[in-house]
């Protein structure tokens, strides 16, 4: 090769490397201006609770710069897989996924997971390998179970017939709140549940039930323990119509902790909470940011939850934030 065209050959290649380095450098530029995109998938939509996660996940989606993809799966689990297949489908970077049960998500957190998108589970585990998402971040159930049922104990004298209200069959909290409930009362032989059906973590659904509970064992129930505060809602409407006082004839316990459960104890219809935080934006956002930046977290960034009672509502409604 003639010196001069060795020249042009090694300037053709610098020019090259040179273009490729740059269009890099470009491209490395608009990888970080570009939002991140995350997609959202939410069990459901009936509950008071519910709308406050919501709304604290996509404030903070908002705080952050973040693009955020939402779905609402009407309490349906086969569209809550859809809309987890079609973020995957999008290319989002991450997906924080609230699953209305435990079971069945296997297969498709395998797809996210060979699509390099990491998921974070909001409120509520699942029953899948841990490989499978990239942490959980929510409360202690099987704690809230007991903390409501040594309340009740208290309360009680270690002496009720209770009626339960459970969540949704197959839920992680409806499965804890049960198990932690019946840890504490096992321990009081005079504390007896003797009716126990799902209203399905809705407000409407607990008034069903709690009418048929009346219907059966009206005279016979001492206290309501509701798995969320929306049945708990519900709860007390039927009592009042069957003519009863409820949070005196019969005592009435929930756990969440919203606002219309504060109301219901300063207008003396229920009797405590227990709290349960929907507020998890920013922890959601904090877990999916750290699984971007390649660090790892534990599979449970439990929430902190308190107790309230009846008698200190009134001083703290104001101050709630859901
Ligand atoms: O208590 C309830 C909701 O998974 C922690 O589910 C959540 C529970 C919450 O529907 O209100």
């Amino acid at each position: 090769m003639k010196k001069r065209n060795v020249f042009l050959v090694a300037l053709l290649v610098l020019t090259i490397i040179g273009g490729a380095v740059f269009a890099g450098g470009q491209q490395d530029a608009a990888d970080e201006d570009r939002m991140m995109v995350v997609g959202y998938s939410q069990c459901d939509s009936q509950q008071a609770w519910r709308w406050a996660e919501t709304e604290s996940v996509q404030n903070e989606a908002k705080k952050r710069g973040i693009e955020l993809k939402y779905n609402d799966a009407q309490a349906v689990q086969a569209n809550q897989i859809a809309a987890v297949r079609s973020f995957i489908a999008q290319g989002v970077d991450g997906i924080l996924l609230a699953p209305q049960v435990m079971t069945g998500f296997g297969p498709v957190l395998q797809e996210a997971k060979e699509a390099g998108i990491p998921v974070v589970l909001l409120d509520r585990l699942v029953a899948e390998d841990e490989d499978l998402y990239f942490t959980f971040i929510g409360s202690d159930f099987v704690w809230e179970g007991e903390e409501m049922g040594r309340i009740v104990a208290e309360q009680t004298g270690g002496k009720a017939r209770i009626a339960e209200l459970q969540g949704t069959p197959g839920a992680d909290p409806t499965i804890d709140r049960k198990k932690g409930f019946e840890n504490t009362i096992a321990d009081y032989p005079e504390m007896e549940i003797i009716l126990s059906q799902t209203g399905d973590f809705n407000r409407t659904k607990g008034k069903e039930v709690m009418e048929a509970f009346l219907k059966a064992e009206g005279e016979n129930i001492d206290v309501v323990y509701c798995h969320n505060d929306d049945m708990a809602i519900g709860a007390i409407q039927a009592i009042k119509e069957y003519g009863k006082d409820p949070g005196k004839d019969i005592l009435v316990y929930s756990i969440d902790g919203i606002k219309d459960a504060f109301q219901a104890m300063v207008d003396g219809d229920l009797n405590a909470v227990v709290e349960c935080t929907p507020l998890l934006g920013p922890q959601g956002f904090d877990a999916l940011e750290a699984a971007w930046a390649g660090e790892v977290l534990p599979k449970w960034v439990m929430s902190e939850d308190g107790t309230f009672l009846m008698e200190e509502a009134a001083d703290l409604i104001g101050g709630r934030a859901y």
